[in-house]
């Protein structure tokens, strides 16, 4: 008999003990009576604001507080306003402020008006590159970096745009030295752009760089901080729950040889949707996510070949029948997907009279099918060329699994015929699922091909052009920019759904954030703790 491997993985940190010893004061009553007054004043601040440059600005830091979402009309009217007057009409006015141009092009694009990339062509020289003068304005770079990110495939200015601003402002950081607050918020951006990071974990970071401002408006940070501790509270008690769910699954102890990341996937599902009224979309998501977890290590490690075919077929006949064709292991393993599974479509069934058991059972086997396509290959030592394998590898890292959950969980009523569409994997299924397979290869390879695994996209890209590493991963880097700008032009443009489309670029972001800094997923002590931590133990002092 073949030699199980294991994957020795650290044991998590978020056992269920401490889960449930987290508390915080935020629960109370009293606390939604004071954020609607805030509420109020804030709406009242967004309507007395009339300078452009003024709403801009508001609106920016509405969003990177997270709290935008509490004022969409009043902010959808300012940005509509701004679109007609401004932009449709070529008001010239604009065009002499960079950062004024750049802030109102991030915005509006951010908000679906599709602003020409022209608007930048006031600020070149006759050669097409932008002015060497504009290098003085550091805030109009930091502005205009931020709205590079907004770019669509083909798009020559702002691919110059970023270039130019990267450059610059990696040049102003070395030189920084009497402005801390300036040199961190460059290198902050030049990290990770505004448009891609993950907004709830943004606006932890920003409330602490905007309470530092002279200006900062003490009631919009009042509200910021009020609204986060208050949404803590929720995702606090949603993480206790989905705690004792796991723990009563009995899957971490039966189970030794997975990784167990129930906290982290919970991490996921806050960055996939982090809405407050999606607390349902946050259990599904989670539970599916430990449960993916489970399955690829049981394909990528401790799963033979032989198994792995039964696995596979059980999975795709969905056959509760053909449970005692399978190992102990996979059998509880089975069961639990299964019922998680069809306790989902039950309540789609209870509240939409919907059947999604067949669309449920055609994802799970394409996910089962891909899984079982890699253990092939590594169990024969095949090498597939870069594309073969992410062909195969946008399924196997479980996109489409996750995507669908989130779109089922989030949609009320679902359209059949939308539904036909997604399945036919547009960009709003494929371009996010792309991003979360080449991030997690950039965060996870290392240790992957340490353990024993099928080659991902670096070792394929590697193979096939006989380059080094290095030049592997700057290459997958340069494939998820273009993927990044396919998302803009298929999602924020082309607007196919309203909420889905934010939740499905989402994904991405927190795809984005977790493998930053390496394997913020598998590796329980990371940075990942830090979000973690502040996400849903430390709620923000308020006096
Ligand atoms: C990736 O692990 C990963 F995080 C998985 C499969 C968990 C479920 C997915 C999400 C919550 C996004 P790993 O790097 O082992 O995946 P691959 O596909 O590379 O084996
Ligand atoms: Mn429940
Ligand atoms: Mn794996
Ligand atoms: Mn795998
Ligand atoms: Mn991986």
């Amino acid at each position: 008999m073949e030699a199980r491997r294991s994957g020795n993985y650290e044991a998590s940190i978020w056992d269920d003990d401490y889960v449930q010893s987290l508390t915080t004061p935020y629960m109370a009553k009293k606390y939604v009576e004071q954020a609607e007054k805030l509420k109020r004043q804030v709406k009242i601040i967004i309507d007395k604001t009339e300078d452009q440059l003024d709403q801009l600005e508001l609106i920016d830091n509405l969003q990177k507080l997270d709290i935008s979402n509490h004022f969409e009309d009043g902010i959808r009217k300012i940005l509509e306003t701004i679109y007609y007057q401004t932009v449709k009409y070529e008001d010239k006015q604009m065009e002499t402020d960079l950062h004024v141009t750049a802030l109102q092009f991030r915005l509006l694009r951010q908000h679906g008006y599709h602003v020409p990339q022209e608007v930048f062509c006031s600020f070149m020289d006759e050669a097409g590159n932008f002015k060497a003068s504009l290098s003085s304005d550091v805030k109009g770079i930091l502005s205009l970096y931020e709205a590079s990110f907004l770019s669509l495939e083909g798009e020559n200015i702002l691919d110059l745009a970023k270039d130019f601003s990267t450059h610059h402002l990696r040049d102003r950081l070395h030189q920084i030295t009497n402005d801390p607050s300036l040199a961190e918020q460059i290198r902050h951006a030049l990290e990770l752009p505004l448009h891609w990071r993950v907004q709830k974990i943004e606006a932890k970071w920003f409330i602490n760089v905007y309470k530092t401002r002279f200006d900062a408006n003490l009631i919009l940070l009042e509200l910021a901080k009020l609204d986060f501790n208050m949404i803590q509270a929720k995702y606090q008690d949603e993480v206790k729950h989905m705690s004792r769910w796991y723990k009563k699954t009995g899957l971490p102890e039966k189970l030794g040889f997975a990784r167990h990341r129930l906290a982290e996937c919970f991490l996921w599902a806050v960055g996939f949707t982090p809405e407050h009224h999606f607390g349902y979309s946050r259990e599904i998501l989670t539970k599916i996510a430990v449960l993916i977890t489970i399955m690829d290590d049981i394909y990528d490690v401790y799963g033979t070949l032989d198994e792995l075919e039964v696995f596979t077929e059980t999975i795709e006949r969905w056959d509760i029948n053909g449970l005692d064709r399978l190992p102990e292991y996979m059998r509880i393993c089975f069961l639990a997907l299964f019922n998680s599974a069809n306790e989902m479509a039950y309540h789609i069934l209870r509240d939409q009279g919907f059947n999604i058991i067949s669309n449920l059972k055609k994802l799970w086997a394409e996910l089962s099918r891909a899984y079982y396509l890699e253990a092939r290959w590594f169990h024969s030592g095949y090498f597939p060329s870069t594309n073969e394998y992410l062909n195969t590898a946008w399924v196997s890292i479980s996109g489409p699994v996750l995507l669908f959950h989130a779109y089922f969980s989030i949609t009320n009523p679902i359209n059949k015929k939308e539904l036909r569409g997604l399945e036919q994997y547009p960009g709003i299924i494929r371009w996010p699922s792309m991003v979360l397979r080449l991030a997690d290869d950039l965060g996870t390879t290392s240790d992957e091909m340490k353990k024993g695994d099928v080659p991902k996209s670096i070792q394929c890209y590697m193979n096939e052009t006989g380059c080094s590493e290095e030049d592997a991963r700057e290459y997958i880097k340069q494939l998820i920019d273009a993927t990044l700008k396919r998302m803009n032009k298929d999602i924020l443009m082309e607007k196919p759904f309203k909420d889905f489309g934010k939740t499905a670029m989402n994904l991405a972001r927190i795809s984005l954030c977790i493998y930053q800094y390496g394997d913020g997923f598998g590796v329980p002590h990371h940075e990942t703790k830090n979000n973690l931590v502040s996400l849903i133990v430390q709620p923000i002092s308020m006096p």
